[in-house]
């Protein structure tokens, strides 16, 4: 049970309390808390609101530079008549690791900021009664957790934190906690795959459970009429005459899952699906055996104030950005998104690269430029040391990203890293590893990729062929030759694309990343670099160079909105590449991309 990483639902037998709201809140600068027993209360605690991320909430710059461990703690009453199920306290996620104290008891501890984990609660909580729920948070940064990065000390002894990657490490409880109360015996685990034969889906599944009674699996359309039955813990559902999830055109089938003693339920489940395949077939991608071309964003979970705490009014917003704009997909960059975002993407249909929070997997400096690079030191991120522990955590991220969001019908397709080292020989082993691994996970068989770093070239990159299909980050035209220089920019853009179209065979090739920082306050004639005009000549170049190739089948531009960034001199208060503000509203290149993304076919370069 404690392993199940199933969306927390009310159904016959099983309940949800939302633990959300103000908690009490203390650094732990000593890490003195859990010898002096503050799992039976902090002393001294401010009140801080979850989910949220606590850095930008304080007004004084130690506490939002706060590294190191803090304290959540909060009180929670257990309803009497739970009492012979499971009690379990469901963590949307913690960052970066979390130890669990209920009643002064440690419960559960876990690593990884961006995932759920659950806290078995049964034999320690008093039913009836309100009971202690302690938290021990720690944000530290290291090279053998994701996302990487390093913890330094400073001569006043204060710990900072410096990310290998460009986005604030904001911290904290991020996401939802929940009171769960579930069966005994009980549903853990439900995957299924689409098989779709001309009018109908034969849509197979695999349940599992704690116990050993028998499982019904029913499927009922969106008006509630039941289509499909079977039973088993493994089965199919042949549905007919099956309407499809589509682009813009979603389409949601509810699947009930019940564990059954005779007439009696003794588990329920249930879950939201789409029913639609996804697969790269030569250089084209297809979702329902037809072909799409994607445009939209890499995205960062990030607010003003909240930072990355789970914001509904934000996350609805976006989509309504999204959809105004004319995109259809957008990377989980650069790591696993809230589970609420995934089922709007399923309700709007929206199409998701999932990607995990191995990011930094390069040793930098300013958090975001290569240390490597010009400095004639040779760093090979895949030979260090602590490499194997890196990636035992990393394949229990992959797993656990897998596990939660392998049914939804907007995710079609894993991001296994963002900018890697490629350049060395040493990096291979690594990323076959962890590509073989997400292959055996997912029983869809989704596309597999990496975001290639732009020092990776197609004649230095040793890892780009174990992508199903290609993802480039590139800044022709802002990290290099920007400005005046621009024309040389596209020159030396397609010269890169010829190297690639020599060597990539029949590959399909996506932009994951391209994009200029931004004032959503300039305006310049003729244009400078960081103005919204030569945001939209940037864009312009870009776009001349991807039309130019048929096998480029995405563009998914860099950034959605301005993010917050650690502070320093390539950042003017954070990522200015937004194509909105962090407030969300549109810079001049939002209606540059509507007029492109409303003009563009449904299946650009589909037909060539
Ligand atoms: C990248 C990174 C992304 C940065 C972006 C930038 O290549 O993947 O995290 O924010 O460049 O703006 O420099």
């Amino acid at each position: 049970m404690v392993s199940s990483l199933l969306y927390p639902r009310v159904t016959s037998t099983r309940r949800v309390i939302s633990l959300d709201g103000m908690w009490n809140f203390q650094f732990d600068p000593a890490s003195e808390g859990v010898a002096a027993n503050w799992a039976n209360g902090l002393p001294a605690p401010v009140s801080m609101p979850v989910p949220s991320s606590f850095c930008d909430i304080f007004t004084d710059k130690d506490s939002r530079e706060y590294a190191g461990d803090f304290w959540y703690e909060t009180d929670f009453f257990v309803p009497g008549e739970w009492e012979g199920n499971e009690v379990v306290i469901r963590f949307g996620s913690a960052t970066h690791t979390a130890r669990v104290f209920i009643n002064g008891t440690e419960v559960c501890s876990h690593v990884g900021g961006f995932l759920p984990f659950n806290a078995l609660a049964t034999g320690v909580v008093k039913y009836n009664e309100y009971n202690k729920l302690s938290v021990l948070v720690n944000n530290e940064l290291s090279e053998t957790m994701l996302p990487c990065g390093a913890t330094q000390t400073l001569s006043n002894g204060k710990k900072v934190c410096a990310p290998y990657f460009d986005f604030y490490n904001y911290a904290g409880i991020q996401r939802p906690v929940k009171l769960l109360m579930i069966p005994k015996e009980s549903i853990t685990d439900f995957t299924v795959n689409h098989n779709i034969n001309d009018a109908d889906a034969d849509v197979d599944y695999t349940v599992e459970t704690t116990g050993e009674n028998n499982v019904v699996v029913t499927a009922y359309d969106a008006k509630g009429n039941q289509v499909a039955e079977s039973c088993g813990k493994t089965g199919t559902l042949h549905i007919e005459n099956a309407k499809l999830w589509n682009v813009h055109a979603p389409y949601l089938y509810k699947f009930v899952v019940k564990i059954v003693d005779g007439d009696k339920v003794i588990d329920e489940y249930y879950d939201t699906i789409g029913i639609r395949t996804f697969k790269v077939e030569g250089e084209k991608l297809l979702l329902n055996g037809k072909h799409v071309y994607l445009r939209g964003f890499g995205k960062h979970e990030d607010a003003d104030i909240r930072g990355r705490g789970l914001d509904m009014v934000t996350v609805k917003r976006d989509f309504e950005l999204m959809k105004w704009i004319g995109s259809n997909c957008f990377r989980t960059s650069h790591y696993p998104y809230a589970e609420e975002v995934y089922y709007m993407a399923d309700e709007e249909g929206f199409l998701i690269i999932d990607e995990t929070p191995a990011v930094g997997l390069m040793e930098s400096t300013m958090n975001f430029l290569a240390a490597n690079q010009g400095t004639g030191k040779k760093v090979t991120f895949f030979e260090k040391e602590t490499t194997p522990v890196l990636l035992e955590h990393h394949r229990e991220v992959l797993k656990d990203m897998i596990k939660r969001d392998k049914n939804h019908a907007s995710v079609i397709a894993w991001s296994i890293l963002n900018e890697p080292e490629t350049n060395h020989e040493t990096a291979t082993p690594y990323f076959e590893n962890l590509f073989d691994y997400a292959h055996e996970l997912d029983v869809q068989k989704r596309p597999r990729t990496f975001a290639v770093v732009m020092m990776s070239l197609p004649h230095t990159c040793k890892c780009w062929q174990v992508s199903d299909f290609v993802s480039l980050n590139r800044y022709y035209g802002w990290y290099v030759m920007g400005g005046a220089d621009i024309s040389d920019a596209e020159e030396a853009f397609r010269q890169e694309m010829d190297g690639w179209a020599a060597i990539r065979g029949e590959r399909p090739f996506i932009f994951t990343e391209y994009g200029a920082d931004t004032l959503g306050s300039e305006h310049k004639l003729p244009s400078v670099m960081w103005s919204q005009e030569y945001q939209d000549e940037y864009l312009d170049m870009n776009h001349r160079v991807f039309d130019s190739y048929d096998w480029v089948q995405g563009e998914l531009v860099w950034n959605f909105a301005d993010f917050q960034t650690t502070e320093g001199i390539m950042r003017a208060n954070g990522n200015k590449k937004g194509i909105f503000t962090r407030q969300r509203q549109p810079k001049d290149a939002a209606f540059h991309f509507k007029a492109r993304w409303d003009s563009l076919p449904v299946d650009y370069k589909g037909d060539k």
